[in-house]
């Protein structure tokens, strides 16, 4: 059997940084645990166990409130393992699914019950086999009347390939990982400034500044990410959401200290008003738009 893999630190340390009372972290995942939610035979890594324990044993010591579990590609269209973590959460989780074309009505009402409010479209090479644009709108229209969003994953070479298939999405869409940009040459640099642009054409786009660990040159204290992502906050204070990406998918190699990722947050959102909408508006209107 492949090796387990483990790329999270069971010791994370405290932020200096307190987030706001009622602070969303909007893209984290649960792996397993296995032997009840087995990963999927197509999954391209196999993960140890970080179940719904560890994540909110996490999101305590780090100071938020709630958890968008993201289901990952590991799982497959198999969302037991994201469900199972919502039910654990007392109310304090709700999720994105990926699902099969062929989901049932009463599928998808499962889900919702489940409190799943969107759906991921991953076109990673290295996550996913296919991605077949066709299927993923015709999921994307049958979301819609449940008040779900979309979340697409894609690198940013293929924006321009993409875009026509973004603009037919009907409903909000939130980019993850601002569609992973090369940070070299800064806010100035080419595929910033394209994501930038395109954000700016499509209000109905929104995007997770998340993904320093991933996105950053420099590594910790991510300097050259806050430099070129801060202006993306300021810019579009609406439609940006944050998350740690715990337990972060395939950074075995570097593993990230989750309590120097929340760290960044005060200066890509300088202000109280702009932590706010980070962190708790703007997760709250597509999560629990009935408490807002
Ligand atoms: C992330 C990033 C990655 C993995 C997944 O679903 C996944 O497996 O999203 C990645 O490897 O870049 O956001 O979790």
């Amino acid at each position: 059997m492949t090796d387990r893999i483990v790329s999270w630190t069971s010791n994370p340390s405290k932020p200096t940084f307190t987030p706001p009372e009622g602070a969303i972290d909007s893209h984290c995942h649960v792996f397993g645990p296995m032997a009840e939610f087995p990963f999927s035979p197509k999954a391209k890594y196999i993960p140890d166990d970080a179940g719904p324990e560890q994540l909110f044993a996490l999101r305590d010591h780090l100071g938020f409130s709630r958890n968008i579990v993201v289901q990952a590609s590991c799982h497959g269209t198999d969302n037991s393992s994201t469900l199972n973590a919502i039910a654990k959460s007392d109310g304090k989780a709700r999720g994105v699914a990926v699902v099969d074309p062929a989901i049932s009505d009463s599928e998808l009402e499962a889900l919702h019950e489940g409190g799943i409010r969107g759906v991921r479209f991953n076109f990673l090479k290295r996550l996913v086999d296919d991605a077949p644009k066709d299927k993923f709108l015709e999921i994307a229209k049958r979301i819609e009347p449940l008040g779900w969003h979309v979340i697409v994953y894609f690198e940013a070479d293929i924006l321009e390939e993409l875009t026509p298939f973004l603009e037919a999405l009907p409903t909000t869409v939130v980019v993850d990982h601002l569609g992973r940009p090369d940070l070299t040459e800064g806010f100035e640099g080419k595929e910033v400034q394209t994501f930038r642009k395109f954000l700016q054409d499509h209000d109905n786009f929104w995007t997770k500044v998340s993904g320093a660990e991933r996105l950053s040159n420099q590594g910790p204290p991510f300097d050259d990410f806050v430099a070129a992502i801060a202006p993306f906050v300021e810019e579009f204070p609406d439609r940006v959401l944050w998350g740690t990406d715990w337990p972060h998918p395939n950074m075995q190699h570097d593993i990230p200290d989750d309590g120097k990722l929340v760290n960044i947050l005060p200066r890509l959102a300088p202000t109280p008003e702009l932590q706010r909408k980070l962190l708790i508006d703007n997760p709250m209107r597509l999560y629990w738009p009935e408490e807002v």
